[in-house]
């Protein structure tokens, strides 16, 4: 078969008569690739769904997004705090894969490992990174500092972990990747004219080229030991009937294209990025799992059309941010908070097909006389279909909300839909409507086990 370029290609040969053979298209399995996805602004609770569920699986993978994100899980009364590590890692038996989507910093990445070892779980040889995924360095962060204080009181409230700088300098087409440490002199060549480009872009900024240079030249060798082809051995794995988890982090109102731009984070940490960030078909893909919180919280600036008063005391919103400890995984920020925002949930169903929900912190709304849904968004007068990319028609939306008789039983040891009061079932059956997508996972409590499988 003659292609563009007149390269030969030997492939299966073909009956000219008949046009059979020559392709091998793949057969589509009776299994695939179960996706976890944030589907509100973020900290939904995706690591612990992923942690309960990667027992089942045998290989867990992060496709986007870096050490910005934060997973806690709370197993016994230990908390474990994830960053660049997917949460599968706790799952002795899973191989957890970095994939050529996310942008690493090398320090963090390797100080979260070391932790996690001294913690008494064992994950060498369980951890493999992308040759192809990009690192974060400390240049990038500290420019993400100087980027936020430039923009003064229009700052995004980066967390300042260097990702929007890192994937900059990747789309820049001048970016360093893991796969380059192993050959020493092309990354030196690579750091020091991505470090100049820094130097000059950014006056002010000081970077010890050698010092940096001979940190990398330490840790090389221990990178390069869980290096390798990831879409290579994703696929393999698939083929061979792995059973695949990809962990979303961030969330679809925090992606680049879909979400609050630019009060985005610098990924795309819906749907699109389990084919871009790991580098499958989304032949491969099955279930989608959305993870929303009962509520909704944000932090960072940006629109936020169900947001509550966090600071008063004796408020909802005071309750929601307390009770639901509301506070960064990774920069300890306070999180803004506020109620369930229905066209917003339909806008990331929409993009992502989510084909179940986990709704978390339910155990959160406890207590609160009354429970409220933002059904739907008015602008103008009238009922918007559609989410608003304007800013500006962000911030002058009026939600229409719905009010639900709230309940006041302890819910953290339900295992049962049954178990649970009827009003807090009720709520739930109306999300579900609302959506008219199955909430499978109900969260009950922080903990691994506090949680109701509908499935
Ligand atoms: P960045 O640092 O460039 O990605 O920030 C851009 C925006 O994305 C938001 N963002 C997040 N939002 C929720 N959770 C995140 N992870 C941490 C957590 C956050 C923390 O799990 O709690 O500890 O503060 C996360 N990462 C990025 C960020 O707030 C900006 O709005
Ligand atoms: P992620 O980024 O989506 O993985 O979420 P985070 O870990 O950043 O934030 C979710 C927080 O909620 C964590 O502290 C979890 O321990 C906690 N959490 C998760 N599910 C539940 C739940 O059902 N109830 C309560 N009370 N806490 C939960
Ligand atoms: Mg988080």
């Amino acid at each position: 078969i003659r292609r563009g370029g007149g390269t030969t290609m030997t492939t299966n040969v073909i009956d000219a008569t008949t046009g059979a053979g020559g392709v091998n298209v793949e057969p589509r399995r009776p299994y695939g690739i179960d996706v976890v996805l944030g589907s509100q602004w973020g900290d939904e609770g995706k690591g612990k769904l992923v942690d309960m569920l990667s027992q089942e699986y045998d290989v867990c993978a992060r496709v986007a997004g870096g050490s910005n994100a934060g997973h806690t899980i709370v197993v016994d009364d230990k908390k474990y705090k994830f960053h660049l590590l997917p949460s599968g890692i706790l799952n002795e038996k899973a191989t957890c894969i970095v994939g050529n989507g996310v942008v690493i910093h090398i320090p963090s990445f390797l100080d979260e490992i070391d932790a996690l070892e001294d913690s008494g779980i064992n994950a060498g040889g369980r951890i493999l990174v992308s040759d192809r995924a990009h690192i974060v360095f400390d240049f990038h962060q500290e420019v993400d500092g100087v980027i936020e204080n430039r923009l003064g009181r229009n700052k995004i409230g980066t967390t300042k972990k260097g990702i929007g700088p890192a994937y900059a300098s990747k789309i820049s087409r001048n970016g360093i990747r893991i796969g380059d440490l192993r050959n020493f002199d092309f990354f030196e060549m690579r750091f020091r004219e991505l470090a100049n480009a820094h130097t000059r872009a950014f006056p002010g900024l000081v970077i010890d080229v050698e010092g940096q240079l001979e940190y990398y030249r330490s840790v090389a060798g221990r990178i390069s030991a869980m290096t390798t082809d990831t879409i290579e051995y994703t696929n393999d794995a698939y083929v061979t009937g792995k059973r695949i988890l990809v962990e979303g982090a961030n969330a679809t109102m925090l992606d680049i294209d879909f979400g609050t731009y630019p009060y985005v984070t610098s990924s795309n940490p819906s749907i699109g990025s389990v084919l871009t960030g790991l580098g499958v078909s989304p032949r491969k893909i099955r279930g989608i799992y959305g993870t929303t919180k009962a509520y909704c919280t944000r932090v960072g600036e940006g629109p936020f059309p169900t947001e509550l008063e966090r600071d008063m005391p004796g408020s909802i919103g005071e309750h929601l941010g307390v009770v639901g400890a509301e506070w960064g995984t990774t920069t300890g920020r306070a999180r803004r908070v506020g109620w369930l925002d229905i066209p917003q949930m339909r806008y990331s169903t929409m993009i992502n097909g989510f084909t179940a929900l986990n709704l978390t912190k339910l155990d959160v709304l406890t207590g609160l006389t009354e429970v409220k849904i933002g059904k739907a968004y008015m602008h103008d007068g009238k009922i918007m279909n559609t989410m608003p990319s304007c800013l500006k028609t962000m911030s002058e939306i009026e939600v229409i909300y719905e009010t639900m008789p709230g309940w006041t039983e302890d819910i953290s040891k339900a295992r049962n839909f049954e178990d649970l009061p009827e009003n807090a079932r009720r709520y739930v059956l109306r999300v579900q409507e609302l959506l008219g997508v199955p909430v499978r996972w109900i969260g009950c409590g922080a903990n691994r086990l506090d949680m109701i499988d509908r499935g």
